[in-house]
């Protein structure tokens, strides 16, 4: 495993080969990374746009259905500040799930997208919060954000590999991945967070992942996989993986019932992007689930 000097600033490597080929290793990781630099979905800018929380996951909740009454004028944007309630309200369970955190501890949000769940993090434990994805639109983007609100002294972007961080080892009080597991090996990422976090610190993930009980993926689950260029993995998997990497679980919730809602309520929007039906189908005919994991490092 490389080892790297800390960055101390929000910093996306300038776009040179060299650069690039030290986090992107794989023609699979360049091609994800590419789909992540391009994407400019409304589903996700608009969302964000409503208070400059930026998310790359999905929703759970209920939701108000006086957003589709009203007119028409408006009905749009109440939709979409319903599903951005949802969306936050997701991350908000997943920090509710990395125990007591302090304001010297340190967090670390692998896969960190356009940087929502960090900035919550931040404003909610007021700690440092490092977070590394390998698209650098996206870590200018979250980067950006953090300047806009005042907090890059203490939330930084890192364009770098989540499987080979370059962060110190045992720096980490909590650790997660808010839906970017089905990217990578998940051995070589519960390694990696194992290495980083403390003893007695704290993973979390929120994943979608196939039931090992209705056999091998469905065709609804390879759609998603199609969609977004990545390989969702069973259940069975993570607590393997888990395991092997010294990561023990303390929690584990099916979140499907609490995101069906957000995924009807996204059908009947705008903004929907055609992936809604599959999910919808996955859920409710039990080949994939919404889970959330906790474990903790020993
Ligand atoms: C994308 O979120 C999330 C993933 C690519 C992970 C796949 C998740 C599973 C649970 C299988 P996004 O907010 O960028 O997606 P969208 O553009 O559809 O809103
Ligand atoms: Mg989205």
């Amino acid at each position: 495993m490389t080892t790297t000097s800390e960055p101390s600033t929000n910093s996306a490597s300038p776009a040179n080969s060299a650069s690039s080929a030290r986090v992107l290793r794989t023609a699979y990781q360049q091609a994800v990374a590419q789909y992540w630099n391009n994407e400019k979905d409304p589903v996700n800018l608009r969302l964000g746009d409503v208070d400059g929380l930026y998310h790359h996951h999905y929703g759970i909740g209920d939701w108000d259905p006086a957003v589709l009454e009203g007119p028409e004028e408006t009905r749009d944007k109440q939709i979409i500040a319903e599903l951005h309630r949802l969306e936050s309200a997701q991350a908000d369970v997943l920090l509710d799930h990395l125990g007591p955190i302090a304001p010297a501890h340190r967090l670390l949000d692998a896969g960190c997208g356009r940087g929502g769940t960090s900035v919550m993090a931040n404003a909610r434990f007021g700690c440092e919060v490092d977070g590394v994805s390998i698209s650098e639109s996206q870590v200018d983007f979250a980067g950006t954000q953090a300047r806009k609100r005042g907090v890059d002294d203490k939330v930084r972007y890192h364009f770098r590999n989540m499987l080979d961080t370059g962060l110190p080892t045992g720096a980490f009080q909590g650790s997660w991945n808010n839906e970017s597991t089905m990217y990578v090996d998940l051995h070589e990422l519960f390694a990696e967070h194992a290495r980083q976090l403390t003893r007695g610190g704290r993973y979390v993930t929120i994943t979608g992942c196939s039931n090992d009980v209705t056999g091998l993926r469905s065709k609804a689950v390879s759609r998603i996989d199609e969609h977004y260029t990545c390989n969702i993995h069973p259940r069975s998997a993570y607590f393997k993986a888990l395991a092997a990497n010294g990561l023990v679980p303390i929690n584990v919730v099916d979140l499907t019932a609490a995101t069906i809602p957000y995924w009807e309520l996204r059908a009947k929007s705008t903004l929907a992007t055609g992936i809604e039906e599959p999910f919808l189908t996955a859920y409710r005919e039990g080949s994939f689930h919404y889970l959330l994991i906790a474990a903790d490092r020993i």
